[in-house]
């Protein structure tokens, strides 16, 4: 196969809300492009990106798929990202290397939660976008609603160039706002269509929309604009020439409808894609850090600079291997030559490289910058990572994942599983960074974390089905921490002087409280001979140990001051154990008699809710002991900032979810420790009491 000129590509992310019809938009431009001889189905598990068992079984998308096909001259790179908030996490990274963002919206229900999200991130990587109203065949459908929703919410630039003539179940007709005419679609899915003049009362509208256009398209150029302003208006070559720019600067932000399902609107939009899409032309130079360092670099995007890549996806696949996709910077990559990977330090050398369409490979030979592919058995490379020339020594510039919003704690089902587990969990991270895992010593349990409570069900079923060990899932316990709300002092002896060699350390001390977030403090005030100083660090050691293992619970002790200001000792008798031994007994007595008290960890908390539903999630905030924060408005959205306890946010983002039809979204962070309210702290202490005798 032969390289293609990077100005012939068009590399997109299909991104949304979940089931707007990402999957079936790409089965129908796969179709279009004669890939393949028709359009899946979702409920028969027959599209060419939803082929995994998970998402054929659920009926949704899972992981990103890679998908490319030839129109009109262009070769299409097509990402059909996941739209379930459990798995957005491929589409950022789909964004991350795409030249557009194509943003799909369900024609009924308008933008919605997920289209929020994905909108913020290709604001965050800053890339054009198009609009594609999709669902235009069902009932209920009011487009100018939805368009006019999507101008509030987003950008008063989103323009439409397709417009439904008569959107519902008979949906076929579409008013072409470039060419103004109105384009009959047949309904059987071929696609097939014959082009007419408007009807006359769509004259008008069409005209309008039309020098609405010219008019975004004059403003997005000096150039144009002045021709604008001599001659009133712009010529269609010219509208045609300034169209690619303003895409590009996202001055317009064009958008068509479709009815996917049954290929209504579709091949247009891929027209519109191949002759105004952006290009990888367009980019220069792409920025990235000196390997291992942080110092800036940028690399030109050129065909004959040394070659880089981006890996922004990994998957282990059923009689394949690891399989890596990737999109190439600079130079051009064909298997055998050696590549290092600079996120990790180590040297790859490229096996066969492909070019996919969901699961089908197709053997490239060679691809060369702007282009997109997959390579099989990498060594040691996972998503995320660059592979470039050792002279390059680049890192592209890195994915930022989304941060988890939900945690629970393994349960293995049989003793000597843990090997496996944790075998399992390392690689289930390697391939999805939205997925993390932690192996808590102080809490001894394994935690894992992910983006909702169907992503924390796909890594269990992923280790049973791969690695072969079931896993339950409970609720973590709590990092409780102990403290002291007063001072307290105590003169503690250790005296053991019947058998064997004696000990004997007497140790006084004072303790207080510090301030929150100030951990332990230890320090002495010997005056005189009663203790030797050499005994200082025992006694250091001692209250150490006393603050690790927990006093009143078992928990960490924090934000306290001891100070160990006099004692007595043995000549003979004192030692080293003698002093930590009784060090820690004068702290456990100074400390239960400065009113201790158990703090608990608090999570700053951020929802982001339709201001209808604000309510119902405030209230179910007071019933966790959250305390609301503040309040703002962002694209119509409410904004709940709160502090909740760590102890009532188990499960949070699954209540939000069913509270609000999935309309909320939530982020959480620690943020302090806070007192347990006195009826809590009874229950905590007897928990733990329970542990210890289990
Ligand atoms: N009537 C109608 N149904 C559609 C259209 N597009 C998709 N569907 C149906 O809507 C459902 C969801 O479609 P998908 O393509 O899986 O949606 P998605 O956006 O890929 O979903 P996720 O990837 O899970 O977010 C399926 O039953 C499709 O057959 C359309 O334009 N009109
Ligand atoms: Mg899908």
């Amino acid at each position: 196969m032969s390289q293609v000129e990077k100005r012939d590509i068009r590399n997109f992310a299909i991104v949304g809300h979940g089931t707007c019809g990402k999957t079936i938009l790409s089965e129908a431009i796969l179709y279009n492009a004669g890939e393949t001889n028709r359009i899946g189905k979702i409920e028969d598990g027959t599209t060419v990106s939803d082929y995994h068992n998970d998402e054929i079984n659920r009926q949704i998308s899972i992981g990103v798929s890679l998908l490319h096909c030839n129109w009109e001259g262009k070769k299409f790179n097509i990402l059909d990202t996941p739209g379930f908030f459990d798995f957005m996490g491929d589409a950022k990274g789909s964004l991350r290397v795409s030249d557009l963002a194509v943003v799909v919206v369900h024609g009924v229900t308008g933008p919605e939660a997920g289209t929020d999200m994905v909108w913020g991130f290709a604001n965050e990587y800053n890339i054009p976008r198009m609009v594609v109203v999709n669902m235009v065949n069902k009932e209920n459908v009011h487009f100018d609603t939805v368009l006019n929703q999507l101008k509030e919410r987003f950008s008063k630039r989103i323009h439409p160039l397709l417009v439904p003539i008569n959107p519902g179940p008979s949906f076929s007709q579409v008013a072409d706002v470039l060419r103004k005419k109105m384009i009959t679609y047949k309904t059987d899915g071929s696609g097939k269509f014959e082009e007419q003049d408007l009807p006359d009362d769509w004259k008008d509208r069409i005209d309008k929309l039309h020098d609405d256009l010219i008019e975004y398209i004059a403003e997005s150029d000096d150039t144009l604009l002045e021709k604008f302003f001599d001659e009133g208006s712009l010529s269609e070559e010219d509208l045609r020439a300034g169209m690619q720019d303003a895409i590009r600067n996202g001055m317009v932000i064009p958008l068509v409808c479709t009815a996917a399902d049954i290929n209504v609107g579709v091949n247009r939009f891929m027209d519109l894609l191949a002759k105004y899409g952006p290009s990888p032309a367009d980019i220069e130079s792409v920025t990235g850090t000196r390997a291992g360092t942080d110092e800036e670099m940028s690399i030109p995007t050129s065909v004959d600079s040394p070659s880089s890549l981006l890996v922004f996806k990994t998957l282990s696949e059923f009689h394949v291997g690891e399989l890596s996709f990737f999109r190439v910077y600079s130079g051009s990559v064909k298997s055998g030559i050696d590549l290092t990977n600079t996120t990790r330090q180590t040297t790859e050398r490229m096996g066969q490289v492909y070019v996919m369409n969901g699961k089908e490979r197709k053997e490239a030979g060679i691809l060369s910058a702007g282009d997109m592919g997959a390579v099989v058995k990498l060594k040691n490379t996972h998503t995320g990572d660059t592979l470039c020339q050792s002279k390059l020594n680049v890192e592209l510039e890195k994915i930022e994942f989304p941060l988890p919003n939900i945690s629970a704690a393994v349960v293995t089902k049989s003793k000597g599983d843990e090997e496996k587990i944790a075998t399992g969990l390392a690689t289930i991270h390697e391939e999805d960074p939205t997925f993390i895992y932690t192996v808590d010593s102080e809490l001894k349990q394994t935690v894992i974390s992910g983006q909702g409570e169907l992503h924390l069900e796909v890594v269990v079923a992923k280790l049973k089905r791969k690695f072969n060990v079931e896993v339950s899932l409970i609720e973590p316990r709590i990092p409780y921490r102990e403290t002291i709300k007063g001072s307290g002092n105590s003169k503690y002896r250790h005296k053991k002087q019947s058998g064997g060699a004696g000990q004997f350390a007497e140790v006084w001390m004072t303790i207080e409280p510090l301030s929150r977030g100030e951990g332990v403090e230890f320090s002495n005030s010997l005056v005189g001979q009663n203790v030797d100083r050499v005994f200082v660090p025992s006694v250091e050691k001692g209250v150490k140990a006393a603050c690790e293992e927990g006093i009143v619970a078992g928990y960490k002790v924090v934000d306290v001051k001891a100070n160990f200001y006099d004692g007595k000792q043995h000549p003979v008798d004192s030692k080293d154990i003698a002093f930590q031994i009784a060090g820690k007994g004068a702290f456990k007595e100074a400390f239960l008699s400065a009113k201790p008290c158990m703090l608990e960890p608090i999570f700053q908390v951020e929802v982001r809710v339709p201001e209808s539903q604000m309510g119902d999630v405030m209230g179910d905030i007071s019933g966790r002991r959250g305390k609301i924060l503040g309040m703002d408005s962002e694209g119509g959205m409410q904004i709940i900032k709160a502090h909740i306890p760590q102890a009532n946010l188990f499960r949070y983002s699954t209540t939000l979810r069913s509270l609000t039809g999935g309309k909320a979204t939530h982020k959480e962070k620690f943020s302090r420790y806070e007192e347990v309210p006195k009826d809590m702290e009874k229950k905590v202490v007897e928990d733990s009491k329970k542990k210890d005798d289990e």
